[in-house]
């Protein structure tokens, strides 16, 4: 049974990994930040209590910024594959906390490496690069193109980029940077632009609020689907040897156009209800970002299927059933599991 071992299991992307991982019968150990308060929701519908015979998934405490930790976490699992995902992955809030951006999404990257080099394990490598790191570079971007971060987050991403594959050409590790463009789904957080206008069309909707403050309407990103972007992580680990890869659907959608199909999926008219507030403008914008992904469907055989426009629709219909279930009384909801 191969073992892989997930940081930010409990984000978005780490959640649909370990399904993924779990379903071709893998043994997954994910890193779980510590927390007053449980962080695991994405995950809880995977858990098997770890005593059962059957338990393959398998969480430790641990954080990208303690070094120390890594290394004995990676030589006690001993994985076959390592996803590091972990980051403090908010472009806005990289402007706010700059230097804690830097340690989590720079440094952890090669804190991780390193504890893989220093632990001595022989283990595939997967960093989650991101479009971000080409920022002001013209699309269509692909695996060649100039890099040009425009946030502090960008620049951490570039910096990670860099030690990957340095550890590839030093030390001849299996080091592999997906760079992936923007790709959600009902798990996103709610603070990203996709979730934050579907998860207001479906409160609007339900008269629970009345406006939305957003900023830039004009950015143009290319929207994929979560799922399918795991499924091309995996991908990049199977191959003989090791890349750097782009996945992105070659879309190309504003944020405008993003609410007006939320919204009219909704049922209602976004101009109404969207107000602007320059609280959430960034200090500096990328403004396009439309991905190639050529070289990941040649080599890798990865094609995503669903478009912008389809995951809005899939995320509003997400946000309106969920906002069926809120509400509910804290004893009908489900046990809460015992991780540790
Ligand atoms: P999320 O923000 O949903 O998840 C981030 C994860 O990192 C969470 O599990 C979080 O834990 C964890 N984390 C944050 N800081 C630390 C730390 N110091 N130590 C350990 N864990 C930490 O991100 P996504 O799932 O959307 O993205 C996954 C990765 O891919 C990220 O690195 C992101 O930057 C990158 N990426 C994402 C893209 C996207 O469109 N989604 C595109 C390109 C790259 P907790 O739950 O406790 O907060
Ligand atoms: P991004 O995603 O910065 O591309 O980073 P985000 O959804 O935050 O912003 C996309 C675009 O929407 C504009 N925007 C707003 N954004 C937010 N969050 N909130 C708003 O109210 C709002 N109004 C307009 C932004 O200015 C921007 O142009 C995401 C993250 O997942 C990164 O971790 C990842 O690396 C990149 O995608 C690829």
């Amino acid at each position: 049974m191969k073992k892989a071992l997930i940081t930010g299991i409990t984000g978005q992307d780490g959640s649909y990994l370990a399904e993924l991982l779990l379903s071709k019968g893998y043994e997954v150990h994910g890193l779980i930040r510590r927390s007053s308060t449980f962080n695991t929701s994405r995950i809880d519908h995977l858990y098997v209590d770890p005593h059962e015979p059957g338990a393959r998934l398998f969480l430790h405490y641990g954080d990208l910024s303690d070094g120390a930790r890594l290394v004995t976490l990676v030589s006690s699992i001993d994985p076959d594959e390592v996803y590091n995902l972990a980051a403090q992955s908010h472009v806005r809030v990289s402007f706010d906390e700059p230097e804690h951006t830097g340690d989590t999404t720079g440094i952890g990257s090669i804190r991780l490496l390193e504890a893989v080099r220093l632990a001595g394990v022989k283990c595939r490598f997967y960093q989650a690069s991101s479009s971000e790191m080409f920022g002001a570079s013209p699309p269509p971007q692909d695996e060649d193109t100039l890099f040009y971060p425009r946030s502090p987050y960008g620049a951490a991403k570039v910096y990670s980029y860099w030690v990957t594959r340095n550890y590839r050409e030093a030390y001849g590790m299996f080091a592999v940077n997906g760079i992936l463009f923007n790709h959600e789904s009902p798990r996103r957080g709610e603070t990203f632009v996709t979730r934050k206008i579907t998860r207001a069309a479906a409160r609007i909707k339900a008269g629970i609020e009345q406006f939305v403050y957003m900023g830039n309407l004009d950015a143009i990103r290319d929207w994929g689907y979560a799922p399918e972007y795991v499924e091309g992580m995996w991908r990049m680990l199977q191959v003989d040897e090791p890349g750097d890869y782009v996945l992105a659907t070659g879309g190309s959608f504003t944020v405008r156009d993003f609410l007006v199909t939320a919204f009219e999926h909704a049922g209602l008219d976004w101009q109404d209800h969207v107000r602007f507030d320059p609280r959430y403008l960034r200090p500096t914008e990328v403004d396009a970002l439309i991905g190639d992904p050529g070289k990941a469907e040649r080599q890798l055989g990865w094609r995503p299927s669903v478009m912008a426009d389809d995951l809005a629709r899939i995320m509003v219909d997400a946000d309106i059933a969920a906002l069926e279930c809120e509400g509910k009384a804290w004893i009908d909801q489900p046990a809460l599991p015992n991780w540790v």
